[in-house]
C-alpha cells in the first residue's frame, strides 16, 4: 500500500515524513519525492510473537511518499507538473497535509493560516487538473475511434465522459460510483481526485485543546469531499518519535495527544481503502498480512503465495481474541474456537490462519 503526502509548501510534510519514517531528513524544499517503507505497528502481532517466540516477526508495511510541495506562481496558481503526477500516480491514497500552525518564521505560500481555504484550494486545483486531462484524453480517443471503430475504445470514452460530467459539477471523482471494469480502466490514468483522500491538519502544540472543535467545524463544511479529517502535531511528534516507546506514551499523555500521527494515518488509510489484517504464526515467523475486507480464505492464501491459492484445500481459523483468551490452539479446539473453513470463507480482521494446501 502506498500513501502520498501532498500539499502546499511549508505545511509540515517533510516533518511528518520524518516522524513516520523515524528519519532526519532536513526539512528543506527537496525536489524529488522521498519514499520510505514503514512498519505497521500492531499490538496483536507483538503479543503473538511473545507467545510463539519465533525467529522473526514480520509486520505489515506501508510505503509513505513525501511529495514535494506545489509551488505557487505570482498569480496564486499552482503548476501541477508531470513530476508531481508521476509521484502521485501509484499512490493508493493521498493525505493533504494542511498547515494549521502559526509561526511567523515559516512563511505560508498564501500569506495567512486558513486550513479551509487551503483544502478547498487543493481540491479545486486537482479537480482542474483532472478536467483538463479528461477533456484532452476524450478528444484524442474520439479522433482515434473514427479510424479504428474499436469497441473497447468506445467504452473507454463513455467511462471518461461519465467522469468528466461528474468533475464539471465540481465533485471529486472519489465520490463517483464506478464498477470494477471502470475502476480498472481508470487505474492507469493520472487522475488526482479519484484517489481516496485523508486530510491531516498540522496544528501547534498550543492549540491541542481547541483542535477537536476546529475539526468538527471543518467536517461540516467539507462533507462533499468524502475525506476523513485528522489533526496532528508535526513538531512535537517529531521530537516524540525519537524517544523510546514508553517515554513517548508518557509525553503524549502530558501533551494531551491521544494517538500518534502514524497510528492515525495508518488507521485512516486502512479504513479508506477497506483493508484489514490477518496473521500467520509459527516457530519461524509471526507475520501480519494486509488484505481487502471482503477477501475469501482462498484470496488471503493467495497473498501469502500463489501456490496456496491454486492448491488451497482448507483454512484453519482461530480469531486472535479467542487465541488470547484460551492460550493455545489445542485449548481453542476444546472450546470450539478452532474451525476448518473452505475457500469461500470471508476472512475477519484479526483471524489467525493456517492454510492447508496440497
Ligand atoms: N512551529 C511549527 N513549525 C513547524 C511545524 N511543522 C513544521 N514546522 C516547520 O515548518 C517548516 C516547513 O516544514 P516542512 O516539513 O519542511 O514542510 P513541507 O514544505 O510541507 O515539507 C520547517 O521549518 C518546520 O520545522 C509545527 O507543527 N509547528
Ligand atoms: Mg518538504
Amino acid at each position: 500500500m502506498q500513501i502520498g503526502l501532498v500539499g502546499l509548501q511549508f505545511s509540515g510534510k517533510t516533518t511528518l515524513f520524518n516522524t513516520l519514517a523515524k528519519k532526519e531528513i532536513e526539512a528543506t524544499s527537496k525536489e524529488e519525492a522521498l519514499i520510505e517503507v514503514v512498519k505497521v505497528p500492531d499490538n496483536r502481532l507483538d503479543q503473538l510473537t511473545k507467545i510463539f517466540n519465533p525467529k522473526k516477526q514480520i509486520n505489515a508495511t506501508i510505503e509513505i511518499f513525501d511529495i514535494p510541495g506545489l509551488k505557487m506562481s505570482e498569480d496564486n496558481k499552482v503548476k501541477i507538473t508531470s513530476t508531481f503526477l508521476n509521484a502521485v500516480r501509484n499512490n493508493d491514497a493521498l493525505f493533504y497535509i494542511i498547515r494549521g500552525f502559526e509561526d511567523l518564521s515559516v512563511s505560508h505560500p498564501m500569506g495567512s493560516i486558513n486550513p479551509l481555504r487551503d483544502i478547498e484550494f487543493l481540491e479545486t486545483e486537482y479537480l482542474l487538473s483532472d478536467l483538463a486531462f479528461l477533456e484532452t484524453r476524450i478528444e484524442k480517443l474520439k479522433r482515434d475511434v473514427l479510424k479504428t471503430k474499436d469497441e473497447k475504445m468506445k467504452r473507454e470514452i463513455l467511462t471518461l465522459e461519465k467522469c468528466l460530467a461528474h468533475c464539471e459539477k465540481e465533485f471529486p471523482l472519489r465520490t463517483l460510483h464506478l464498477d470494477e471494469n471502470e475502476v480498472r480502466l481508470l487505474s492507469g490514468y493520472q487522475l488526482l481526485t479519484i484517489k481516496q483522500l485523508g486530510i491531516a491538519i498540522n496544528y501547534d502544540e498550543s492549540s491541542i485543546s481547541a483542535v477537536e472543535s476546529e475539526i468538527e467545524k471543518l467536517k461540516m463544511k467539507l462533507n462533499k469531499s468524502h475525506a476523513t479529517i485528522i489533526p496532528f502535531f508535526a513538531k512535537i511528534e517529531l521530537e516524540l518519535s525519537k524517544m523510546s516507546d514508553e517515554d513517548q506514551l508518557v509525553f503524549m499523555q502530558d501533551y494531551g495527544i491521544k494517538e500518534s500521527a502514524l497510528s492515525k494515518i495508518l488507521r485512516t488509510s486502512y479504513e479508506m481503502l477497506g483493508l484489514q489484517s490477518f496473521f500467520t504464526v509459527g516457530e519461524d515467523e509471526c507475520r501480519a498480512w494486509t488484505i481487502k475486507k471482503n477477501y475469501t480464505a482462498q484470496q488471503a492464501a493467495g497473498v501469502i503465495h500463489t501456490d496456496f491459492f491454486n492448491r488451497f484445500i482448507r483454512a484453519e481459523v482461530v480469531h486472535y481474541e479467542d487465541f488470547i483468551k484460551h492460550g493455545s490452539f489445542a485449548k481453542c479446539k476444546d472450546a470450539g474456537a478452532w474451525r476448518l473453513e473452505g475457500k469461500e470463507y470471508i476472512v475477519n480482521d484479526g483471524d489467525i490462519l493456517n492454510i492447508r494446501h496440497n
